[in-house]
């Protein structure tokens, strides 16, 4: 059997599919602004980025001071869902902080 090529009867199957393959990874952006608090930015970062606490003091220092910075990579619809979470906690909190996807 030629290198690649699928067997029939199910005993190996050496061929990567495309849908095995990575998919394309997007970027959650933070946006800055004067009012949310950086506590509550450190507390997004911790809890629906999964970052330490010094990695989301640090990302919320880069926002902070240039406008925009990436909280992570995921594909697009992990990428979507924390958008969602950051958006409704936010709206929760009273808090105008903005996400955004971009392709990474
Ligand atoms: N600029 C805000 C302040 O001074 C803090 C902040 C950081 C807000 C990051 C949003 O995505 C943000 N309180």
């Amino acid at each position: 059997m030629a290198s690649g090529q699928e067997r029939t009867d199910g005993a190996v199957k050496d061929r990567v599919e495309p849908k095995n393959q990575d998919p394309t990874p997007f970027n959650v952006v933070l946006l800055n602004d004067d009012y949310t608090t950086m506590d509550f930015v450190m507390h997004v970062l911790e809890t629906v980025f999964q970052k330490s606490p010094a990695e989301g003091y640090r990302i919320m220092m880069h926002v902070h001071q240039n406008g925009r910075g990436i909280a992570g990579v995921y594909p697009w619809e992990v990428a979507e869902t924390k958008v969602d979470t950051v958006r409704s906690m936010a709206a929760d909190a009273g808090y105008p902080l903005r996400a955004t996807i971009e392709e990474a």
